[in-house]
């Protein structure tokens, strides 16, 4: 699972929203730090200590778990760039021997951003602040276009060991196309992650489209490629998956998920039995 923005709904993300959802069968959870919209650049502080307390309840669930970097309304990375660099070089320094953690560098650039002078160099320079104390920890590189241009990463993919590229979707607008693109990038060699989708719209609500959602969730698990789904919330939304007033700590009964939960919930309990 995603959490949603940790600044407004960080009650999802604790120790034991966390051991709930591990234990609905899910075995990575992802920390979603928004960056502008009130998140990281505004209170640093409180958001760190939000995400290695979410971190830390994560690893203590023996689950895998993503740090991500949810740039959103600033769309281009290198926008903020020193700030990356040094937020990923305290998590890097704290989880240097943590296997368990992932890195996602940059949610979804969007806007007049391009791969080649704005995402790629983003990406060298974020990674090799990581790398200075965690050498071998997975790092996740979104691309344009809301995270959905792989083929230009795959065409112009970065140096370095373990890498990974992320792929995102909502079932209600995105397809077959972006399968297409996929199992393209795939035959090229790319590595890719489903970091984050969603069972509705790409924003975040219409639908539910759960016929679509199976179809691409079939196709995922065919190909050995690992989801978080957005979002582990209770907000009025097509895409939550708690229902509003679901008590924020678990755990959840049926009547606390909503269609997409009850959905989501489904497929991760199937999966880990
Ligand atoms: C992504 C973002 C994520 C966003 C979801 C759904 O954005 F990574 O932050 O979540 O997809 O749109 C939504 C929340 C809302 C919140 C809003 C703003 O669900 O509650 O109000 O963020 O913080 C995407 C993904 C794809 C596309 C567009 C967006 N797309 N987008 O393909 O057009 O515009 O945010």
């Amino acid at each position: 699972m995603s959490s949603h923005g940790l600044q407004w709904y960080g009650q999802f993300a604790s120790a034991q929203a966390i051991a709930a959802t591990a234990e609905y069968g899910a075995n990575v959870f992802r920390v979603a730090m928004y960056t502008g919209e009130g998140g990281y650049l505004s209170q640093p502080q409180s958001m760190q200590a939000q995400v290695t307390a979410a971190v830390d309840a994560a690893i203590e669930n023996d689950m895998y778990v993503i740090i991500d970097w949810h740039i959103l309304s600033d769309g281009n990375p290198m926008e903020n760039v020193s700030h990356a660099e040094s937020f990923f070089s305290a998590m890097a320094q704290r989880y240097q021997n943590a296997p368990a953690v992932l890195y996602e560098i940059c949610n979804e650039p969007n806007g007049s951003v391009t791969w080649g002078r704005d995402v790629k160099p983003y990406a060298q320079r974020v990674i090799q602040a990581i790398r200075a104390y965690s050498p071998r920890a997975v790092i996740l590189v979104g691309s344009p276009t809301w995270s959905q241009d792989i083929h230009l990463a795959a065409a112009d993919p970065l140096e370095g060991e373990n890498l990974m590229y992320t792929l995102h979707f909502y079932a209600g607008t995105h397809g077959a196309q972006l399968r297409t693109r996929m199992d393209a990038a795939l035959a090229q060699g790319l590595p890719l992650f489903v970091s984050e989708w969603g069972t509705s719209r790409a924003d975040g609500s219409g639908g539910v489209f759960l016929e679509q959602a199976e179809t691409w969730l079939d196709f995922l698990d065919q190909r050995g490629i690992s989801w978080c789904n957005w979002s582990l919330c209770d907000k009025s939304e097509t895409s939550a998956a708690l229902r509003p007033g679901a008590p924020p700590k678990g755990p959840w009964s049926q009547s606390d998920l909503s269609p997409s939960g009850a959905f989501v919930f489904s497929r991760l309990s199937a999966a880990g039995s």
